[in-house]
């Protein structure tokens, strides 16, 4: 990762199953390295993308959430990927299309070999449910490494979140946990994210870095 900010940020395609998945290489062939970005509907998934690509609509942000049941893959600079997951626990979605959300993140994040570090978004408002800590112990159950984003501080006062950082932490009880609040909003987390993307992938030849969760 050679820049400080993510330039030349394109989308590459939509897809659902594993076959349709691209082979995204750099300029030497080798396979990108994916960030993913993963939570709740409606958590900010696609405006933090967004905001990392300097873009205001390059990845649809959602009127209707939860409407987005597939995976869209995007790339900055031919350099880095990245798989903007469909979210979960939006309710009014049917049951039919619901059910499939599992198999469709599970097989991606079986499959997917170049993927080297999940984005967990979490509402900085919201206390962790039965259902965010499933999917959380999900994640690290593929030994992948994981940044949580405590996402829309700028709906909280400075008390609140202390307050709501310590008790998503604890909620979570995960060691080594790396956290950064955001705000889209306010333009606040940017700086410290990217510094820890660029730590996470800088990494990358170090697989016991690179794999602890
Ligand atoms: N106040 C505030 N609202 C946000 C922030 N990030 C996203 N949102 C809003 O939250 C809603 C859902 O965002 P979206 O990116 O579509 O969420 P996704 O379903 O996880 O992709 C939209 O109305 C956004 O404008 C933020 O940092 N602060
Ligand atoms: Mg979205």
């Amino acid at each position: 990762m050679k820049g400080s900010s993510f330039q030349k940020a394109k989308f590459i395609i939509t897809a659902v199953h594993a076959k349709n998945y691209p082979a995204l290489k750099t300029e030497d062939g080798t396979l990108m390295p994916e960030i993913a970005v993963a939570g709740r509907s409606n958590v900010g998934k696609s405006s933090l993308l967004n905001h990392l690509f300097h873009s205001k609509d390059l990845v649809k942000t959602s009127s209707t959430p939860g409407k987005t049941q597939a995976l869209n893959f995007f790339t900055v600079n031919d350099e880095i990927s990245f798989c903007d997951l469909p979210g979960y626990g939006y309710a009014q979605v049917p049951l039919s299309v619901r059910k499939e959300w599992g198999p469709m993140v599970q097989q991606y994040l079986q499959k997917r070999e170049q993927l080297q570090l999940i984005l967990f978004l979490f509402d900085i408002r919201r206390t962790p449910t039965a259902e965010d800590l499933a999917f959380f112990e999900w994640t690290a159950h593929h030994h992948k490494a994981v940044i949580l984003i405590l996402t829309k501080v700028d709906k909280v006062t400075r008390n609140e979140k202390v307050a709501n950082t310590k008790r998503i932490l604890e909620a979570f009880d995960s060691e080594n946990l790396h956290y950064v609040h955001y705000s889209v909003v306010k333009n606040l987390g940017n700086r410290e994210l990217m510094q820890m993307l660029r730590d996470a992938l800088g990494s990358h030849d170090n697989e016991d870095v690179i794999s602890s969760p």
